[in-house]
């Protein structure tokens, strides 16, 4: 039986391109996506999904959005990318056809909760956004904790310096969790098994010219790998190094066997200039924390997946 699965993303390429390698890949099932405000205006994003879908005549999860703002929002010209994002050239093949999804979406945290309490066995959760969405779903019903198998976060910096670079921060933090450090916490308090893919790992696995050149290979003969192509494109060479953040954690949950995990304990700092920052401690949390992965692995699953639609 493919396992199966409930994303919630956060609207930038890094995570369009991660529920696209959720949903055509054969070992698992994605049951729902929600899009979260956070390097994305969650409205523009939900339309992007949906036109990724319709591109590639997909069908399967329900697609929900959530509007709430995050209590340390991204930056602003981060999130104008969703403009951009949303308005790719490519999309105007779509033009005639029917939308995936006619319905207004419903709220991200109502359709998880459904998917959770109809499931009759443990779901797997993906975070590739801050996580807040999800903890409210725990929140109103903590009882749905015990339905899920484990949960995948994209987060966190531990040993290596974060990505918040921001005049009012230390410099400590990832996005992610600076984002919600109360939602994080939240997670880190429940009973949920707890599969972390920090910096720390994710600093090694930069999106090379090499590997889009193999993508755009291969895009003559596959749709999704143009369309990954292209939204790739759109970050890629501008000065800012682009890495497999989100999508090497969509990677873990398609083939775990290529990641290793190690045993931590760890918090989060909530307030103040650190806020958002994780580290390691004796009276932490435990968590398993992706440790090391083969890059040349990662970006082969990755190629094949899109390869095959
Ligand atoms: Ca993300």
């Amino acid at each position: 039986m493919r396992r199966p699965i409930l994303l919630d993303q956060g609207g930038h390429v890094d995570d369009l391109l991660s529920t696209l390698l959720l949903w055509l890949s054969p070992e698992v099932e994605l049951q729902a996506v929600g899009v979260t405000n956070a390097g994305c205006y969650a409205d523009l994003a939900y339309e992007t999904t949906l036109k990724m879908a319709t591109y590639l005549n997909l069908e399967g999860p329900e697609i929900a959005v959530s509007n709430e703002e995050v209590p340390n929002p991204f930056p602003v010209n981060w999130r104008d990318d969703s403009v951009v994002i949303n308005e790719l050239p490519l999309f105007e093949d779509i033009a005639l056809k029917r939308r995936y999804q006619t319905e207004r979406p419903r709220r991200s945290d109502i359709v998880f909760s459904d998917c959770l309490k109809a499931s009759r066995v443990p779901v797997t959760i993906v975070a590739t956004a801050p996580l807040t969405n999800l903890a409210k779903v725990f929140r109103q019903n903590p009882e749905l904790e015990e339905k899920v198998k484990e949960i995948y976060i994209m987060g966190g910096a531990l040993k290596v310096e974060g990505n918040v670079e921001l005049d009012e921060t230390d410099g400590s933090a990832e996005w992610n969790t600076y984002a919600d450090p109360y939602s994080f916490k939240a997670i880190l308090n429940s009973k949920i098994p707890i599969k972390l893919h920090s910096l720390d790992l994710t600093n090694n696995l930069p999106v090379t010219e090499d590997f889009l050149k193999r993508l755009e290979e291969q895009s003559v003969k596959s749709k999704a790998s143009k369309l990954a192509s292209r939204l790739w494109q759109l970050v890629s060479g501008k000065g800012f190094q682009y890495y497999f953040w989100d999508t090497s954690t969509a990677a873990a949950i398609i083939e775990p066997s290529l990641f290793k995990y190690k045993t931590v304990k760890i918090d989060v700092t909530t307030d103040g200039v650190s806020r958002g920052k994780v580290s390691t401690g004796l009276f932490g949390h435990k968590v398993q924390l992706a440790s090391s992965v083969e890059k040349s692995s990662v970006e082969n699953l990755i190629l094949s997946i899109f390869s095959m639609v």
